[in-house]
């Protein structure tokens, strides 16, 4: 592996535009777990039917809202780490860099990066539950640094506008992605010469198609991951390892 580590680093070097794609895996060396990792992922402590989906916080709002409260206090504790910054220097290094993230997190924009694309929503963007587009008024707890606590319970604010629930800025299951991020990223990902894929489990859909669309459109595409995934086999390079560890010897 570290004999094609050079030569990833070349591509990056000789390409005008480039999509950095991540996913959860970039950030646990943040210390925010991933979803699929055995063990330490979330998906393996929690059941996602009962807490990302539509209707699990029509079912029991409080569960819901408790459960995204504590994991938006464990991610303002943690810090960008190295596989986040060396995204921003790709920026640098390549202006025509895009950065499409499946992440909840803010860890790329707190590293440097400039827009980041967010596929699945943010934690940092709560918003009404009612059918009419406006944005949720009301006071963030975000803003307060209260942290329920795993396993807390807590009732989510109420719209200062309508009076409806205030739920997590999250895409659930089930439920469409942002139309202008993932028209977005479709097309960077149609357009780059290289796609950068990093910490992807690259099992969940419509996401997961950027990868693929790259790869279709004639781009170079390069995974970053320390074990394989569906999508190594259509990657030109699998560079086996950790973002934090991998990232930054492709800008350095
Ligand atoms: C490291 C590392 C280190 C570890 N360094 N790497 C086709 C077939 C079957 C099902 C479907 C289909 N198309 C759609 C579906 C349904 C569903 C889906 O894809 N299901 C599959 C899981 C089977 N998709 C949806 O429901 C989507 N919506 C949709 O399709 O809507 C249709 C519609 C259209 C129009 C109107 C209405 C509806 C929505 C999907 C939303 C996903 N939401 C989540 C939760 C977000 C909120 C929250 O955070 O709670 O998004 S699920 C979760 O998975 C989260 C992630 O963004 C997403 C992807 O996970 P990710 O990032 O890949 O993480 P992991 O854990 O899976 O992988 C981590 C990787 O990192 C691993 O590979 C590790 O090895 C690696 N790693 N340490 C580098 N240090």
């Amino acid at each position: 592996m570290e004999s094609v580590l050079p030569g990833a680093a070349a591509l990056l070097g000789q390409a005008r535009r480039v999509v950095v794609f991540t996913g959860a895996g970039i950030s646990a060396e943040s210390g925010v777990p991933t979803f699929r990792d055995d063990l330490t992922g979330l998906w393996a402590r929690y059941d996602a039917e009962q807490l990302a989906t539509p209707e699990a916080f029509h079912a029991d709002p409080d569960l819901v809202w408790g459960w995204y409260e504590w994991r938006r206090a464990r991610v303002r504790r943690a810090r960008p780490n190295p596989g986040h910054l060396a995204t921003a220097a790709i920026e640098d290094l390549v202006p025509g860099t895009v950065v499409v993230t499946q992440n909840v997190d803010d860890l790329h924009e707190r590293a440097g990066s400039r827009a980041p694309v967010h596929l699945h929503g943010s934690l940092f963007a709560p918003r009404c539950v009612g059918r009419a587009a406006h944005p949720a008024a009301f006071a963030d707890p975000a803003d307060d640094a209260a942290d329920p606590g795993e396993g807390s319970r807590l009732a989510p604010p109420r719209c200062g506008h309508c009076g409806a629930l205030v739920r997590p800025g999250v895409v659930w299951f089930g439920e469409a992605l942002p139309e202008a991020a993932l028209t977005a990223a479709a097309e960077a990902a149609a357009t780059c010469d290289v796609l950068l894929t990093v910490g992807t489990s690259g099992v969940v859909y419509p996401a997961a198609e950027i990868p693929r669309i790259a790869a279709r459109s004639g781009a170079t595409v390069v995974q970053v991951n320390p074990l394989p995934t569906p999508l190594d086999a259509i990657c030109d390079v699998n560079l086996r390892g950790s973002a934090a560890r991998i990232l930054p010897t492709l800008v350095e």
